[in-house]
């Protein structure tokens, strides 16, 4: 389009100075190329790149989409099972705060157009601290300094149109009930063979609640507790790596992603070299068991059954569409939320 250049370098001459380093998803990235510009296929909000808080949105629907952000305000572009989506920041900004990333796909009845998110969501892919990092180091968080973030759609998914949901939570003033809430939905319809269940499946809001161990977090600590992913598992469809789904493409999102552990599936639960932070480490690699069916809610900890197995101080032990090992080999399990307890 020739009015690209144009309009970009007028932008970025009127764009404000941001010394506060807020920030916001308003660009669409499809396998590595940028398409339309922004806001074309992401629903616009009205607060800008400013944060929405915790009180503000926990319990809102504007926890789908952000403040303002209606249906009917963008366009719906067509992506394939497997494709790498990427949503990139506002005015070349970084993600300058510490804390988590998320990408959430919730299915439209019909066109996702006049779709409000109201259905059912499941977690597609998270990304936390890379490479053992401590919560209190901010450039432990696999997504600081990144520009966007990335995820492969499940290869199974049902094909149909979607609302996927980017967000990203800044967590350094979450030690006041201030987590800083930066969420976009572009619209999109996934063409692919489809086959796969998706789940858990869960409701916006609902899934976070303010007093989640991962919402309401203190990372000005000397030693900060292991971070807890708030919100369900992610969906694992068996068929797609999840090993480095979410990063930034070009900014060392492989390097990052190498600290990594491969997880396998069934290894023995071992004693953690470093336990506070590994747990959280690596993009959470969900059990690669059966795709879970949508099950009704099931009180957590789930029974395991996996006769001789026992979870590792600090790792999962139980929780919706959780299907591993529920007892502690060290620690108790502990309820955190619907869809976590933790060996503590
Ligand atoms: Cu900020």
């Amino acid at each position: 389009m020739k009015t690209t250049t144009a309009l970009s370098s007028l932008l970025f001459a009127a764009a404000p100075l941001v010394t506060e380093a807020h920030y916001i998803f308003s660009q669409l990235i499809v396998n590595g190329t940028p398409q339309g510009k922004d806001y074309t296929y992401i629903r616009k909000n009205s607060n800008s790149y400013q944060p929405s808080f915790t009180n503000e949105v926990i319990n809102s629907p504007d926890l789908r989409c952000n403040k303002g952000a209606k249906a009917g305000s963008a366009q719906t572009y067509t992506v394939k099972a497997g494709d790498k989506v990427g949503f990139k920041l506002w005015f070349n900004e970084n993600i300058e705060h510490p804390g988590p990333g998320f990408v959430y796909m919730s299915k439209a009845p019909g066109s996702v157009n006049s779709y409000e998110g109201d259905g059912d969501w499941f977690k597609v892919a998270e990304s936390g601290l890379c490479g053992g990092g401590k919560a209190n180091t901010d450039a432990a968080w696999c997504t600081w300094q990144k520009d966007r973030i990335e995820y492969t759609i499940p290869k199974t998914i049902p094909p149909g149109e979607y609302l996927v949901r980017v967000e990203h939570i800044a967590i350094h003033e979450s030690h006041v009930g201030k987590a800083q809430f930066y969420m976009e939905c572009a619209q999109l319809k996934v063409e692919g063979p489809g086959g796969g269940v998706p789940g858990p499946l869960v409701k916006i809001p609902g899934m976070y609640k303010a007093a989640d161990p991962g919402i309401a977090y203190n990372k000005w600590t000397p030693n900060p507790a292991p971070y807890i992913m708030p919100g369900p598992a992610v969906w694992t469809d068996g068929a797609t790596s999840t090993k480095g789904e979410l990063g930034a493409a070009d900014v060392a999102t492989a390097e990052d992603l190498s600290a990594c552990p491969a997880v396998a599936p069934s290894a023995e639960p071992e004693p953690a070299p470093a336990p506070a932070a590994d747990e959280n480490a690596c993009p959470a690699v969900a059990e690669p068991a059966a795709p879970a069916a949508p099950a009704a809610p099931a009180p957590a900890p789930a029974a395991g059954g996996d006769s001789g197995a026992k979870v590792a101080l600090y790792g999962q032990c139980g929780g919706q569409g959780y299907s591993g090992p529920t007892a502690c080999a060290q620690g108790t399990c502990k309820f955190s939320n619907d869809w976590y307890s933790q060996c503590v």
